[in-house]
């Protein structure tokens, strides 16, 4: 639904602030919990909550991650914000109001209230790949310092866990104790198996805590899969001045967004959820093929272009893929991902492999959307183990090289030690692997990425000699 917003009084020096006055719809009651309020969930989630039917029963309370910024300016315009469709053809213009309410992450109190209340049965989460804090056998990894340090908070009862694994598991222990009954948790950021990555977090936080909580959660939160895909560069201050000239009002808190979304979810919803399909969302029983196939073609051709197009120079999705170099890896990871998704053949002509190409080679090409390659690259130790690994396994499994897969390993490493801010869960550890020389730095890079791979001396020959594909230049962000 788009909205034709216009100032009600002559014109002015000054615009109006974007404002539930100047809406038509009431504000729906809190009913959806969301962690990590930031431009991908305000385009994705709250955009397909707003499309729904039954949106006037369903209102967002969405708290943000470190910071309490981007709450702070929402709040100042009632949870309002613009939605900016960027399309080759030019943009338009949609008020999104299913976010009733903005916190501050560290809002703790709030947070736990909100989810002992029985109206709220939807938690979702965008808290990035890297906040689940998985070990390498799946489980919550107890030993890294910010887990332990919320685990003691729990512990001793006093003071606000940091982290959002802790912030949720102090509210589901509020809903238990208030016996607000069951409700869903829906992980929305890019793993495979999402659900069972939340399940493992979230249940792992709170078993070190309360196993008899642990044991609460797994006979009363379902933890949905999700497959979410909606391109969401960063706003810039032209986007703000652009919305205020089309729009005739003053938005502080647009967000930008490609036309194209696609949401695939699989799971129970045990107290109700939005009817998220009148926006296009899909209701699946197998996540897994949509799952793969978006983390590996576009999440992967993302990475990729990431490392590989700032080692070349480029600044943007867009111009990266008109460098026939970058554009030839990208193909070439394709083609090595196309062969292992759901067995290839048949079961992967269901999957639209050829059109899901062709159109992610036109999204990466709008080049409107100003996507900069440096927010890809971030985090890109838990990104590679998503994205570059499963077909790197697949493609040797099958007897082949997997050289494109590899091939983003290696960018990865070259770009580790060419960017000049390198921004990594695993930073520190990537700067002392990075003082290593020859093949035993590879082999150090590589496990942090995947002990396994690791330890296979082929991979490891294959990276090093991949390395420097796209020159070793200096990386300025
Ligand atoms: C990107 C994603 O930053 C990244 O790692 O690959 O945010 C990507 O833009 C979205 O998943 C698109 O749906």
């Amino acid at each position: 639904m788009s909205i034709d917003l216009q100032p009600e009084a002559e014109p002015a020096v000054e615009l109006p602030r974007l404002n539930r006055r100047l809406l038509p719809a009431t504000k729906s009651p809190v009913r959806i919990v969301h962690l990590g309020l930031g431009a991908f969930h305000r385009s994705h989630q709250a955009w397909y909550t707003h499309q729904a039917g039954d949106a006037a029963d369903w209102g967002i309370a969405a708290f943000t991650g470190r910071r309490p910024d981007a709450a702070l300016a929402l709040a100042e315009q009632d949870g309002l914000f613009t939605v900016v469709e960027r399309a080759d053809a030019g943009d338009s213009f949609t008020v999104v109001s299913s976010i009733v309410e903005a916190a501050d992450g560290a809002d703790v109190q709030r947070l736990a209230e909100l989810l002992a209340a029985p109206a709220t049965t939807v938690v979702t989460l965008t808290i990035t790949e890297a906040a689940y804090r998985l070990g390498p056998d799946g489980q919550l990894d107890r030993t890294a310092s910010d887990v332990v340090a919320d685990l003691a908070l729990l512990a001793s009862g006093s003071g606000h866990p940091t982290t959002p694994l802790g912030r949720l598991v102090l509210a589901l222990a509020a809903r238990r104790a208030a016996e607000a009954g069951p409700l869903a948790v829906v992980c929305c950021d890019n793993l495979s198996s999402n659900g069972t990555v939340a399940h493992n977090a979230v249940v792992g936080m709170a078993g070190a805590w309360d196993e008899g909580l642990a044991d609460w959660i797994d006979a009363n939160v379902s933890f949905v899969s999700t497959s979410v895909d909606r391109i969401t560069p960063r706003t810039t201050e032209e986007d703000v001045a652009l919305v205020e000239a089309a729009c005739g009002y003053r938005d502080n808190s647009p967000v930008v967004a490609e036309p194209f979304s696609n949401w695939v979810l699989s799971g129970d919803f045990p107290a109700g959820r939005p009817r998220w399909e009148d926006a296009g969302a899909v209701f699946v029983a197998d996540i897994e093929p949509y799952e793969n196939r978006k983390l590996w073609l576009l999440n992967g051709a993302h990475s990729l272009l990431a490392y590989a197009g700032q080692l070349r120079g480029h600044t943007t999705v867009a111009q990266a893929l008109a460098d026939p170099l970058c554009l030839q890896a990208v193909e070439g990871f394709w083609d090595e991902a196309e062969a292992n998704l759901a067995g290839g053949g048949t079961a992967g002509a269901d999957l639209q492999i050829p059109a899901y190409r062709a159109a992610l080679l036109a999204r990466f090409s709008n080049a409107r959307i100003a996507h900069h390659l440096a927010q890809i690259a971030m985090d890109g130790s838990t990104k590679l183990r998503m994205r570059a690994v499963p077909v790197l396994e697949a493609e040797r499994a099958a007897g082949r090289t997997g050289a494109a897969a590899a091939l983003m390993i290696a960018s990865w490493m070259d770009y580790s030690s060419a960017a000049v801010a390198f921004q990594d869960p695993l930073a520190d550890e990537v700067a002392a692997a990075n003082l290593i020389s020859g093949a035993e730095r590879i082999r150090a890079l590589l496990a942090l990425v995947d002990p396994v791979l690791a330890a296979d001396a082929a991979v490891v020959d294959l990276i090093e000699d991949l390395c420097g594909t796209f020159g070793e230049r200096a990386v300025s962000l």
